[in-house]
């Protein structure tokens, strides 16, 4: 991947995001002492996921009729990931959840800038490119991104704990006559330098979750932002659409909109009779 038009990203959480209908009348027919069952083997199960260093699961309450329920599974590998969906399946409560759609994904730092830097620099020590010195200094400034403390503690974070999360997919478009591929590497490292400077006028009340999955599903990124008021998406999302690399080059998918709630609150949410909440936070959100 050293073809010098192709950004570098840093890349670490395999994600699957997982929408179900939640068979609301079928699981309230059932006596109390199983739906009692049933929620707590679920609880557990997901509480083990989620407190492990190597994975995480997460759940979210969906508005609207696309689904109710959006569960987000991470793991450090497909097979993992894959393990994971089974594992849930083989629950009790999956005959109570019918999937909707779902998205396969991997957690990604777009490095458009420092990638640049990188070129700039090996081609100023006068490296001759793509041979084994330059692809070994290339290979040494990635890591060094990689290992660099603000990169790793984001690459490595877990789903962040804020009540509100919206997710959704989108693709950079590729028509005959607006093509994000066919833009020369610094169009689009500008523009992506503007499109962070919106983002950063949010920082703090927006914790942003951008994954990749080109060769993986049916659009380019899936974009998970996290609030603690959810007027922050509409507004960021808003003024996002009026900067270029949005206005003219981006097209979306379907948007999913709900609030996140512990996995010690999954029977407020199977019972429905209060509102399921999101509990202090399990370490701290990084923003
Ligand atoms: O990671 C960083 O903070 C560095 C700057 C940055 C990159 C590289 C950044 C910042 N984003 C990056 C990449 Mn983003 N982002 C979106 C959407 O709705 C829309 O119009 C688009 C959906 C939002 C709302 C958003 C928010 N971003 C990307 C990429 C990869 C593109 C590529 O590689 O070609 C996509 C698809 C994408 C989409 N972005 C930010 C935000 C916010 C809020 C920030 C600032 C984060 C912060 O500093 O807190």
């Amino acid at each position: 991947m050293r073809h010098p038009d192709v950004p570098e990203s840093l890349d670490s959480w395999h994600i699957l995001h997982r929408m179900f209908r939640f068979e609301r009348r079928a699981f309230d027919a059932l006596a109390a002492e199983r739906r009692r069952g049933i929620a707590e083997e679920a609880r557990v199960h997901l509480e083990t996921q989620a407190s492990a260093a190597d994975a995480d699961a997460g759940l979210a309450q969906l508005l609207g009729h696309k689904s109710d329920l959006m569960l987000t599974h991470y793991a450090k590998s497909f097979d993992e990931l894959g393990a994971a969906q089974t594992a849930f399946d083989k629950l009790e409560l999956a005959a109570y959840c019918t999937p909707q759609t779902s998205y396969v994904s991997i957690l990604e730092l777009g490095l458009y800038e420092a990638t640049g830097k990188i070129h700039a620099d090996l081609r100023d020590r006068g490296l001759k490119p793509h041979a084994q010195e330059w692809n070994d200094a290339f290979d040494a400034a990635l890591a060094e991104q990689a290992n660099a403390p603000r990169n790793a503690a984001r690459l490595w974070a877990k789903i962040p704990q804020r009540r509100y999360v919206c997710f959704y997919p989108m693709d950079k478009k590729r028509g005959e006559a607006v093509n994000w591929y066919q833009l020369p590497y610094e169009d689009r490292a500008r523009l992506m330098l503007d499109h962070g400077k919106i983002g950063r006028s949010f920082h703090g009340l927006v914790t942003q979750v951008i994954s990749g999955s080109i060769g993986f599903d049916d659009w380019e990124w899936g974009v998970d932002l996290y609030a603690d008021d959810p007027l922050v998406f509409k507004k960021l999302i808003y003024e996002m659409r009026f900067d270029e690399a949005s206005a003219k080059y981006a097209a979306f998918g379907q948007f999913y909109t709900g609030m996140q709630f512990s996995i010690s609150e999954l029977d407020r949410y199977l019972e429905g009779d209060a509102i399921p909440q999101l509990r202090a936070a399990r370490e701290p959100a990084l923003r």
